[in-house]
């Protein structure tokens, strides 16, 4: 007879604790849109979302328009950087040491190519095929 009244129980402590959690995520995003009175924000000031965006996308390099974007990325060791082509001709990512350290195949449209780094340093790439394509992953220790 108690079963069902704990269960619905449990449920309102869950929702609450789901709630307290969303409340929770959203507070630093409030933070960084104070109600600031007198102060004028400028209207170029970047949102908070993309702070957002550009964590989630700190290892990933497009190719468009003929360019790596962005042309330097810095990573933590053990990253894995997924480069992906946007543009309608194919690409490739070759690493600049000799050996190279990596080299990709030709990448048609939305192909990636990904690459983990598990050494400290600085790798320049280019793309074969258009060898004025440059890029580099900063690779920073631990
Ligand atoms: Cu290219």
């Amino acid at each position: 007879m108690y079963r069902p009244q704990m269960t619905a129980t449990a449920y309102v402590v869950a929702l609450i604790a789901a709630v307290a959690g969303l409340l929770f995520i959203s507070a630093p995003i409030r933070a960084d849109t104070p109600d600031r009175p007198g102060i004028e924000v400028p209207a170029t000031e970047p949102p908070a979302t993309p702070l957002v965006q550009s964590a989630a996308l700190a290892n990933h390099v497009d190719i468009d328009n003929f360019d790596f974007a962005p042309m330097t990325l810095t990573v933590t060791v053990g990253t894995q950087v997924t480069w992906t082509n946007h543009d309608d001709i194919p690409h490739t990512v070759v690493s600049a040491d000799t050996p190279p350290a990596f080299k990709s195949p030709a990448l048609d449209t939305d192909d990636s190519f990904s690459v983990t780094f598990s050494k400290p340093g600085t790798y320049s790439y280019f793309c074969s095929v258009h060898p004025k394509m440059v890029g580099t992953i900063v690779v920073k220790a631990n």
